[in-house]
C-alpha cells in the first residue's frame, strides 16, 4: 500500500475508537470497489474513504470550539446536531493535520454526511461507501442498496437519502436543508 495511506492509517488508529477505525477501513475498501466499477481514481477514493470520519471521535463541544477557532461557519442545524459537523471539520483537518491538498478529496469529505446537489463521481462514491460498507448493519434495505450501488449510482444516492430522511422523521431528528435539497435534486435528475 502507498506510504501516504499507510501513514494516515496509523495516525487514524490513534485518533478513532475501535469501531470507527474498522468502519473507516470498510469505507476505504468499499470506495475502492466502487471506483473500480465506475472507473474513478482509485487512490482518491481510498484516501477520501480513509479520512472521511477523521473528526468523528472529537466530542461535540470540542468540534464546535475547533470550528469557531478556525473560522468555520456553524449553521443552526449543526449547532443543534453536532453530529453533522464532523464532515466540514473533517475536511479542514484532512487539509491542515493530515496534509491533504487534493481539493476533490477534501470536497468528498465535506459533503459525505448530507450529500450535496450535483455531486461529482468521487463525492457519490464516498457518500455511498459510507452507507453500505460491510460493518454497517442497522440501516433499512441494506441488501438492496448494496446491490443497487453497483448497478446505478444515482439511484443508490436517492435510495440512501430517502431512507435517511425516513429514519430521521421516525427519530424526530432535524433534517438538514442540505439533505433535503440533495434528495430533491436527485429525484428531479432521475425523472
Ligand atoms: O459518520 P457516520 O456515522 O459514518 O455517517 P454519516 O457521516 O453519514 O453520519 C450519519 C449520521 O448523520 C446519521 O445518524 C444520520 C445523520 N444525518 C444525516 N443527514 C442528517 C443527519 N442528521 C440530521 N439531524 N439531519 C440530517 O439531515
Ligand atoms: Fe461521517
Ligand atoms: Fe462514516
Amino acid at each position: 500500500m502507498d506510504e501516504q495511506l499507510k501513514h494516515i492509517r496509523k495516525q487514524l488508529k490513534k485518533e478513532l475508537d475501535r469501531n470507527r477505525y474498522q468502519h473507516t477501513l470498510g469505507v476505504m475498501y468499499t470506495a475502492a470497489c466502487l471506483a473500480m466499477r465506475y472507473e474513478a481514481d482509485l487512490y482518491q477514493a481510498m484516501l477520501a474513504g480513509l479520512l472521511h470520519d477523521c473528526a468523528k471521535c472529537i466530542p461535540g463541544n470540542e468540534q464546535i470550539s475547533l470550528c469557531k477557532k478556525n473560522f468555520i461557519v456553524i449553521r443552526e442545524v449543526e449547532r443543534e446536531n453536532p453530529s453533522l459537523l464532523h464532515a466540514k471539520l473533517g475536511a479542514f483537518l484532512a487539509r491542515t493535520k493530515y496534509g491533504i491538498e487534493d481539493t476533490a478529496v477534501l470536497h468528498a469529505i465535506e459533503v459525505h454526511t448530507t450529500g450535496s446537489p450535483g455531486m461529482n463521481l468521487l463525492d457519490k462514491i464516498i457518500f455511498i461507501a459510507d452507507y453500505i460498507e460491510p460493518n454497517r448493519e442497522k440501516a433499512e434495505n441494506l441488501r438492496e442498496v448494496r446491490a443497487l450501488a453497483f448497478r446505478d449510482i444515482d439511484q443508490a444516492v436517492v435510495q440512501i437519502l430517502h431512507d435517511t430522511i425516513h429514519y430521521l422523521n421516525y427519530k424526530k431528528g432535524a433534517i438538514d436543508i442540505k439533505t433535503q435539497e440533495t434528495y430533491q435534486y436527485y429525484i428531479e435528475l432521475l425523472k
